[in-house]
């Protein structure tokens, strides 16, 4: 009797395991939840990504019908509240808190246009998905999951990096992830662009120069963007003018498109 219950218990799970893997392929292809869109953040501490995720939200929540979820994510709601509160930039992220961040947006007439869901997460924790790390295979299954579940993944990179390994590490996630075949879009975006701008013709030629190794590995995938974020004028750690909204119109444009 047992046995047979172990074997209708294997059955089962093997069963759940193969619809699983038909639902991410399904939604990899955009053939299900076209309109859900699982963003994977990638960026070492400090590169700005909870900055560009506020200036994301605000200018969502600005100019269109939003929903935030309360009911099901107040932890994230939360979060976005804080975004939309604070006059300057976030505060930084603290280690080991996760917190999954989904809000819809919406035409005029309440149409969903996107459902977006992203990590707000600390550098720190992201690094353990660099493979040399020696936490590597400690990921929180919860973020193990995201990330395969993901359609896409956003890679931010500081125009002025903080560590001298950051390029490198960088240039071997991008690695990583065309080894692993998944050929998901990739959008790497320079971040902090205002403190190099003036240097540079234009973001890619940026990008190259700061992050050779990543950007070549980028430039050989098809399914790739090199984008640049800058929150616009920036004294004393103050925002003294916003420019930001042309930065996050493209971020928008790749979103929309993956
Ligand atoms: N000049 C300039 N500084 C920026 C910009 N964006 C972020 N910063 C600075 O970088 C700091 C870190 O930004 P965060 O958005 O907190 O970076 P993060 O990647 O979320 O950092 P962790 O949560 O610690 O991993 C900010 O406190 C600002 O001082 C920008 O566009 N321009
Ligand atoms: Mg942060």
């Amino acid at each position: 009797m047992d046995v047979v219950i172990e074997i209708i218990g294997t059955l089962f799970s093997w069963i759940g395991k193969m619809f699983y893997t038909i639902y991410i392929w399904l939604t990899h292809q955009g053939i299900v939840n076209k309109k859900r869109k699982k963003i994977f953040i990638f960026g070492m501490p400090h590169s700005s990504k909870s900055t560009i995720m506020k200036f994301l939200i605000k200018y969502l929540d600005l100019n269109y019908k939003t929903h935030r979820d309360p009911k099901n994510n107040p932890k994230g709601v939360k979060v976005i509240r804080s975004f939309i509160i604070e006059e300057n930039f976030p505060l930084q992220t603290p280690k080991d808190e996760f917190t999954q961040v989904h809000f819809e947006y919406n035409d005029k007439d309440g149409k969903l246009i996107n459902k977006l869901y992203m990590y707000e997460i600390a550098g720190e924790d992201v690094l353990k998905f660099d493979p040399t790390d020696k936490e590597h295979d400690n990921i929180p299954i919860e973020l193990v999951k995201f990330f395969k579940e993901s359609q896409a993944i956003m890679i931010m990179a500081s125009s002025k990096p903080e560590r001298e390994d950051e390029a490198e590490i960088i240039r071997d996630f991008i690695e990583s992830l065309l080894e692993q075949n998944i050929k998901k879009p990739i959008c790497f975006v320079l971040t902090k662009y205002d403190l190099i701008e003036k240097d540079y013709q234009n973001p890619v030629e940026a990008s190259k120069a700061i992050y050779p190794g990543a950007i070549k590995l980028l430039l050989s995938y098809n399914n790739s963007e090199v984008l640049a974020f800058s929150v616009g004028i920036v004294e004393n750690e103050e925002i003294i003018e916003d420019k930001s909204k042309k930065y996050i119109l493209n971020i928008l444009k790749w979103i929309e498109g993956i």
